[in-house]
């Protein structure tokens, strides 16, 4: 048996803070028709993919803040990019920040959302693992503010039925962490989509900068391997208001193998024709979780944060 779902993964060069939305939705819809031309019926592109990474910045404005969120999706800036998908019969993930009011007041996310081949949105994901920092530290040549600027998400890790296959999303962080795969993965999922901005530098622990690319695609495969799942890792690279971002965007098969890997820190799609099949020999053997795992076994586990066992004498 197998499974074809052809997939492209966008990669975007940097965006810079003088750039509209117009001019990020043209460089969009540009790697959705190069996708489509590849016979491609799903595009990935990046996190926050609409504007700069702007969590590099200390800002205190509301106003100057909201500018770099979204308040409706699709809106006026963002409805071509719904409309080319569906005219070309394409689907989309792509990343972008939330501006919503829910519980009677405003709420900000770091949010990606699945949309279908007729332009409907069909599952929205808001990152969990919000890394770096919620104070202003002027110390660091970039700062990485996500505390400052998301809450941390709250729709959980849902996986969705579509484009044939089982659908998850993660968000940049996430793909480091094991339990982002583990819980999509106890849920079968098949396909995980993840965008990601990367820093090269990063400024508490400097002398991890020569590892990132390979702590990008360690943390990839090992997710993908060790749930049978496809994974699609899109990166928004290069030189970004001076900060380089690392790019390496990769579609990676349940296997851990990489089968497509981008070459630039540019715009740059990459594509793959992914049997979602693939996915069973490891979910029926190896990774079977209902005949292998035990977590009944593994102890009484703490929910408290940086747990480390005190000296042995304290015991
Ligand atoms: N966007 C994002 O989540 N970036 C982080 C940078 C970590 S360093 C503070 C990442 O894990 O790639």
């Amino acid at each position: 048996m197998s499974r074809i779902l052809t997939v492209g993964a966008a990669q975007l060069g940097p965006i810079q803070r003088a750039h509209t939305r117009a001019d990020v939705i043209r460089r969009l819809v540009e790697l959705m028709r190069q996708a489509h031309g590849m016979g491609c019926r799903l595009v990935v592109f990046p996190e926050l993919a609409l504007t700069t990474f702007f969590p590099r910045w200390w800002m205190e404005d509301e106003a100057e803040i909201d500018a770099f969120f979204e308040q409706e999706m699709p809106g006026p800036e963002t409805r071509p990019l719904f409309e080319e998908a569906a005219r070309l019969g394409i689907g989309f993930k792509i990343g972008y920040a939330e501006l919503t009011v829910e519980e009677g007041r405003r709420r900000r996310f770091n949010t990606a959302i699945l949309v279908d081949p007729r332009g409907r949105i069909v599952g929205k994901y808001r990152k969990i693992h919000l890394p770096g920092h919620a104070a202003n530290e002027p110390w660091r040549a970039f700062q990485h503010l996500e505390k400052r600027y998301f809450e941390v998400g709250n729709l959980g890790w849902p996986v969705w039925r579509a484009f044939g296959g089982i659908m998850g999303m993660a968000i940049c962080n996430d793909r480091r962490w094991p339990e982002t795969y583990r819980v999509m993965g106890l849920q079968g999922v098949e396909m995980v989509l993840l965008g990601y901005n990367t820093p090269e530098h990063n400024p508490p622990a400097p002398e991890h900068d020569p590892l990132s690319d390979f702590h990008n695609h360690l943390s990839m495969q090992a997710g993908a391997y060790q749930n049978g799942t496809w994974v699609v890792g899109v990166a928004k690279a290069g030189v970004e208001e001076g900060c380089m971002l690392i790019g390496g965007s990769a579609i990676i098969a349940p296997s851990g193998e990489i089968v497509a890997q981008a070459v630039s820190r540019d715009d740059e799609l990459i594509v793959a024709r992914c049997d979602l099949d693939r996915t069973v020999a490891y979910k029926t053997s190896i990774f079977n979780f209902a005949a292998h795992r035990r977590p009944e076994a593994y102890g009484p586990i703490t929910q408290r944060a940086g747990v480390i066992l005190p000296p042995e004498d304290e015991a």
